[in-house]
């Protein structure tokens, strides 16, 4: 039977050792840029949820692969997910001083040591997943992690939220926004998974439909959370409202906001059950899980 805390800490650990890993190997003691791996190790183990890993090494035992196989591929999503959330602490975008209850990167190493360790994270985990690549795959999952993070992935999703800021936005700005800045990537993470794992085009449709709706209700939850005294995000409360942002909550309201989050919990768990029947099993739990979250 599933053990679903020990499972999701055995992944986690497995992910938190090989980036600490890679921390090691890019660093170099006779250096003049080490403040530029001191940046990326903070922000890389300034202790997030690793979700994404989690969810993508998961993904891929359920299509029939190995943790181990997937592992590279795993800390590449992290990094790019740590990536994309110090450039979006920086002044120029949300500009916040706390991130996981502890100061942000900008606050600690400066603007320019951001950019660049950002910039690093981002191009580290294609490194990474090349050296590791063995199958047509495993190209086709680093593919899909790019294409998800991009132009038309997580990166658009960022510009239409600085382009929205202080400004009304409606519905559908508001779902294609969500869609790509935090949808993105957890599609990413479930597709590439099957990738790695050596799934079908149809077993990866499923993890899509199922990335599709964990985004969408994961989003839905953060929008709930930031408004509320006893969430623990570890971030500063009520930023969505200050800055004068549109989202789900401000568009839905509680109470469309909570039944929503219960409809695609329950359309992503389909999804998979449909397809994978009992090896969905860690990923349903964990569908469940990030509904009731409250961090
Ligand atoms: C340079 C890669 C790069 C990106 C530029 C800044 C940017 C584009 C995008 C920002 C996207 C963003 C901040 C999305 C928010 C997604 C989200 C809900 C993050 C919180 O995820 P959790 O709760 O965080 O999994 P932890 O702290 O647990 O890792």
């Amino acid at each position: 039977m599933l053990n679903f805390s020990k499972q999701y800490e055995y992944y986690k650990q497995m992910t938190e050792e090989y980036l600490l890993d890679v921390i090691r190997k890019n660093k170099k003691n006779d250096s003049y840029y080490s403040a530029l791996t001191d940046a990326v190790e903070y922000s890389l183990m300034a202790g997030g949820k690793r979700i994404r890993p989690v969810m993508l090494l998961a993904a891929c035992e359920m299509a029939g692969g190995t943790p181990d196989h997937a592992l590279p591929f795993a800390a590449a999503i992290e990094m790019i997910h740590s990536s994309s959330l110090i450039h979006d602490d920086l002044p120029a975008m949300d500009d916040d001083d706390l991130r996981r209850g502890k100061l942000t990167n900008y606050k600690v190493f400066g603007e320019v040591t951001v950019i660049l360790a950002g910039d690093a994270q981002l191009v580290l985990p294609f490194e990474i997943m090349a050296a590791a690549a063995v199958t047509a795959k495993d190209v086709s999952a680093m593919l899909i992690l790019a294409k998800h993070a991009g132009i038309h992935g997580m990166f658009g999703g960022q510009q239409i939220d600085l382009a929205y800021e202080g400004k009304q936005a409606d519905e559908k700005v508001i779902v294609q926004l969500n869609r790509l800045k935090t949808g993105a990537l957890f599609r990413a993470a479930v597709c590439a998974g099957i990738a790695v794992g050596s799934g079908t085009e149809e077993q990866i449709l499923a993890g899509d439909q199922y990335g599709e709706n964990i985004g969408l209700a994961f989003q839905l939850v953060d929008d709930l959370l930031d408004n509320d005294p006893n969430a623990n995000t570890g971030k500063t409360k009520g930023s969505d409202l200050k800055q004068n942002k549109s989202t789900y909550l401000s568009v839905y309201g509680e109470k469309k906001s909570r039944q929503l989050i219960q409809t695609c919990t329950a359309q992503a768990e389909q999804a998979l059950r449909k397809t994978f029947g009992e090896k969905a099993d860690f990923l349903v739990a964990l569908a469940g899980q990030l509904q009731s979250r409250n961090q």
